[in-house]
C-alpha cells in the first residue's frame, strides 16, 4: 500500500482558511473536512491533520505529522527541532512590545527591571538575554493586553497585526522583537523515507509554483505595430513577451507575465507608448 504524507494544519483559527486555500491552489482535491480531525486528498497521497497551532511544531518534530503549516512564532517559542522550509506569505504579524499610551521607552534598555506579560516567554527571555537586559517576564496564556490595566505588568509583549487590540486597551506599539508569518515546516527525519521525500518534493514544487503565481499577473494589451520595441522595453517580463498579430494589420497583441507590484508602475508608460485595452489577470500556477 502506498504511504501518505501527513500534513498538520491549524484546525480553527487565523491560519486555517489560508492554509486550506493554499492546498487547493496546489490542485489538491480535499474531502469535506467539517469537524473531522483527519482527512485525505483524493488526488494526492496526503493526509491532513487538524490540530491546535501550539501543538503543530511538536507533532512535526516527533514525525507524527511529517510536515506542518504554522506561525514562525510558534516554532521559535517551542524551540523544537524542526526545519522551516518555506515562508508562506500569510498570517503576517510581529511580536512587539506594547506599552501604556502615556509611557515612553526609547529602546530595549528601558525594559530594565520592568515586568512584562507575554504568551511568548521563551522568545522574549532570549531577546532580553541577547540585549543584556534584566526584566521580569510573566507568562499569560491569553488576554495579555489587559495585564497593564490590571496592574499585573508594566508592559506586554504580544503579536500585533493591525494594532487595533493595543489601541482598544489604551496601549501603543513600541519596538519589535520578531517578525512572523505562516511557514511550511518539516520533520528532520521525514527525508529518510524515500517515498515520503518524493511526495514532499512534489508538494513543495506545487506550493512554490502557487506562491510565485500569487505574486504575478498575466497582462494583455493591444499596441500599434510601430511601438513594439518601446513596449517591450517597458514590460519587466519574466520571459520574453508573447506578440500576436491581430486582424487589423496595424495592431499587435502583447501578452506577458509580470510581478504584481509592477502593474501600476508601468501602466502610464504603456498608455503613453500607445497601448490600449490593458488587461491584468490572476495566475493560478507558474512552473518555470
Ligand atoms: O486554537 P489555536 O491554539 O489553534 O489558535 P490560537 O488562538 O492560539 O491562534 P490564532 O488563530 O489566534 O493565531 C494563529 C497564528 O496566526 C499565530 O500563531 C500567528 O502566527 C498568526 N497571527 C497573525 C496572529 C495574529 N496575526 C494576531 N494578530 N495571531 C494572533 N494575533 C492576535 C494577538 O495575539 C492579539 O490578541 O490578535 C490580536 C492582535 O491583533 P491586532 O490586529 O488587533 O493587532
Ligand atoms: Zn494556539
Amino acid at each position: 500500500m502506498k504511504k501518505n504524507l501527513k500534513l498538520a494544519v491549524q484546525k480553527k483559527g487565523r491560519l486555517s482558511d489560508k492554509s486550506m486555500q493554499l492546498l487547493r491552489n496546489c490542485g489538491l482535491d480535499i474531502e469535506n473536512f467539517q469537524d473531522r480531525l483527519i482527512v485525505s486528498a483524493t488526488n494526492f497521497n496526503l493526509d491532513i491533520l487538524f490540530l491546535r497551532d501550539d501543538d503543530i511544531p511538536e507533532y512535526v518534530q516527533d514525525n507524527v505529522a511529517h510536515i506542518g503549516i504554522v506561525g514562525e512564532n510558534e516554532v521559535l517559542e517551542k524551540g523544537l527541532d524542526v526545519e522551516i522550509v518555506k515562508k508562506l506569505g500569510f498570517g503576517r504579524c510581529s511580536l512587539s512590545l506594547g506599552i501604556p499610551e502615556k509611557s515612553k521607552i526609547n529602546d530595549v534598555n528601558d525594559l530594565s527591571n520592568k515586568t512584562i506579560a507575554t504568551s511568548y516567554p521563551n522568545i522574549l527571555k532570549n531577546y532580553l538575554v541577547e540585549n543584556n537586559v534584566e526584566a521580569k517576564v510573566i507568562e499569560l496564556s491569553g488576554s495579555v493586553e489587559i495585564a497593564p490595566s490590571l496592574g499585573v505588568a508594566d508592559f506586554i509583549c504580544d503579536l500585533v497585526s493591525t494594532g487595533n487590540t493595543l489601541k482598544l486597551n489604551k496601549l501603543k506599539k513600541s519596538f519589535k522583537v520578531l517578525d512572523s508569518q505562516a511557514a511550511l515546516i518539516k520533520s528532520k527525519i521525514m527525508d529518510e523515507d524515500p517515498e515520503l521525500k518524493k511526495l514532499f518534493d512534489k508538494l513543495l514544487e506545487r506550493i512554490e509554483s502557487s506562491l510565485k503565481a500569487q505574486k504575478s499577473k498575466y497582462i494583455m494589451m493591444n499596441i500599434p505595430k510601430n511601438s513594439l520595441d518601446r513596449i517591450i522595453e517597458i514590460i519587466p517580463s519574466l520571459k520574453s513577451p508573447t506578440v500576436l498579430p491581430l486582424s487589423d494589420e496595424n495592431l499587435l497583441a502583447v501578452h506577458a507575465v509580470i510581478s504584481e507590484n509592477k502593474f501600476w508602475d508601468i501602466n502610464e508608460d504603456l498608455k503613453k507608448a500607445g497601448a490600449s485595452g490593458i488587461l491584468s489577470l490572476p495566475i493560478e500556477n507558474i512552473i518555470l
